[in-house]
């Protein structure tokens, strides 16, 4: 059975390419049961050929589709063409999890995977495979046997009768170290150059890979989406860790590395173990990054020291806020504003490159803690400064405040709007209108970014001028609001 795991075209996320250890992780598991698996990733398969042409050329009994909220609606339409060549569609990813009836209602959709699919998926082909009836170059669709599929944990179906099921939920998988490696092997990795999330490349020919070292996160910040894993952490052990590390160095010639887990910090003597088994073993001369996963509370000057001897290029840190109400009331982040100031102090005291990240327009936001971001910003003065919008996400307590109060979107609204890299404020709240939020936005990447040594240090960067053009509609975008201004 020839199996496709696939990231559907999106216009939400265009500037990183980076590996989706989602599916990764799916094809793992795959083949450690035998399985024939593919990875297409519309990420860096545009402008190359389509999901309709490979499939033409080349079809699939299976197509399986992983989907966030904002690339639900791609989801569906890779699935109308993945049905369109013959194959059986399964979908999974934080957007199934948190709405799975609502896929199931397409009749493009065959099957709908919750929370973690690695089991979940393996019991499914298992199922299928007995049904086979698959054939080339005249696919049939797969029918599996409803009596099999009725005892899948984490499985969303049809009965005989079309009637939606949906099977218990599956439990979390407890030893991590039991799931085997994302298959980082089928990835077109040449095709996956940059690890920053802020377009400011570390090295554009760079083999960057990722790792997750850990899944979930316990902290209870109201934006946040984390369907799959809920309030849970989970670690891989050291020796887990460092042996996929090694392979990817190694083996697969990675000249970067990302870690992208939720909170790679959680356990603070775990992350200094890592960092000194990583010397140990001598990976330290292949940079890392962490993508999005340092809390700037769970840290210490040691373990910056330490991140920056086993290899560490860069940190980022959510600091969110400059105002500490915000963050205590509103956001509810677990940290203070002078929290991210020593985090900030320590890792500039190591020597290694600095990103924050900002949010803009969250409920109970008004323009003087607007204008305390965008000061802490410049009081923090990190390498990269990522200004975001307030985006609701079906489930997190910001869209339970807003469907409250807010009055402002209902269960019908387009979730290709909700991209968090928008430069549109998603919503109005109390006395805050958009386009004050919009202002400040703007006004925070100018504020930032048009300050002669940022200028200068971007003009200096080869990066800049590789990718010329689409800086400038960057910078068009995010610092005047040119993008808004087209759409409208
Ligand atoms: C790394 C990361 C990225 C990377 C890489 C994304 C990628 N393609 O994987 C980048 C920076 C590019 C990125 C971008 C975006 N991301 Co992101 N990202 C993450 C992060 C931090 C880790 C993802 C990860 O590797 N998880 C580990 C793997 C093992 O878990 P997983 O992907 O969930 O997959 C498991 C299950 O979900 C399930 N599964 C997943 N897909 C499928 C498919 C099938 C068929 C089956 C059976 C099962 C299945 O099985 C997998 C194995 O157990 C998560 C937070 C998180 N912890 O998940 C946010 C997260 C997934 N991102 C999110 C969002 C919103 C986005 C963007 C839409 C942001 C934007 N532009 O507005 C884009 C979308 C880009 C895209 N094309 O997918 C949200 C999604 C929330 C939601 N409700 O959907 C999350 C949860 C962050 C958050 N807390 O808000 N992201
Ligand atoms: S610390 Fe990060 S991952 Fe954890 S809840 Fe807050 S935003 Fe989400």
């Amino acid at each position: 059975m020839r199996i496709l795991l696939a990231s559907p075209e999106s216009a939400v996320w265009n500037s990183r390419k980076h590996i989706h250890m989602g599916l990764g992780y799916l094809a793992g598991t795959l083949l450690a049961h035998g399985y024939q698996v593919e990875i297409w990733d519309a990420s860096v398969e545009e402008g190359i050929e389509t999901l309709a042409k490979k499939l033409s050329r080349d079809p699939f009994e299976v197509v399986c589709l992983s989907a966030p909220t904002p690339l639900i609606v791609n989801a569906w339409q890779a699935a109308t063409v993945a049905k369109q060549h013959g194959a059986l569609t399964i979908l999974g990813g934080p957007h199934l999890t948190l709405m799975p009836h609502e896929s199931m209602e397409k009749p493009q959709v065959d099957l709908v995977v919750r929370g973690e699919g690695e089991t979940t998926l393996v019991e499914i082909i298992q199922a299928l495979g007995e049904f086979s009836t698959f054939q080339t170059p005249n696919p049939r669709p797969l029918t599996p046997d409803p009596r099999l599929l009725s005892n899948i944990l984490g499985l969303s179906w049809r009965n005989a009768e079309g009637k939606i099921m949906h099977n218990p939920s599956r439990p979390l998988v407890d030893d991590l170290d039991s799931i085997p490696f994302p298959a980082h092997q089928l990835f077109k990795i040449e095709r996956y150059t940059n690890l920053n999330p802020l377009t400011d490349g570390l090295d554009m020919q760079a083999r960057a890979y990722t790792i997750v070292t850990s899944r979930g996160c316990p902290y209870k910040c109201t934006y946040c989406s984390k369907p799959v894993t809920g309030n849970t952490w989970r670690a891989r052990s050291v020796e887990n860790v460092l042996a996929e590390w090694s392979w990817l160095v190694k083996d697969l010639g990675a000249t970067e590395i990302g870690v992208t887990d939720d909170i790679w910090n959680l356990d603070k003597t775990r992350a200094k173990e890592l960092c000194r088994a990583l010397i140990k073993a001598k990976l330290n001369h292949i940079p890392w990054v962490t993508v999005h996963g340092m809390k700037v509370n769970n840290t210490d000057a040691e373990l910056f020291q330490l991140m920056k001897q086993a290899g560490c290029r860069r940190v980022g840190f959510g600091v969110e806020n400059g105002d500490d109400w915000m963050l205590q009331h509103v956001i509810k982040k677990g940290q203070t504003v002078d929290m991210a100031r020593q985090a900030m102090r320590w890792a500039k005291a190591a020597k290694l490159e600095t990103m924050c990240f900002f949010i803009f327009g969250m409920p109970g936001e008004t323009e003087a803690s607007m204008e305390k971001t965008i000061r802490l910003a410049l009081e923090l003065d990190p390498d990269l400064a990522h200004f975001m919008m307030a985006a609701p996400f079906p489930g997190t307590e910001m869209w339970e405040t807003l469907k409250k109060h807010g009055d402002v979107f209902s269960d019908t609204m387009d979730w290709s709007q909700l991209a968090i890299q928008s430069e549109k404020a998603h919503f109005a709240f109390g006395d805050l209108d958009k386009e004050t939020v919009e202002r400040k936005f703007h006004e925070a990447h100018r504020r930032f970014y048009l300050r002669p040594h940022r200028m200068a240090r971007i003009l200096a960067r080869q990066d800049t001028w590789q990718r010329f053009p689409y800086y400038l509609k960057t910078a068009a975008n995010m610092l005047l609001g040119w993008g808004e201004r087209q759409a409208k």
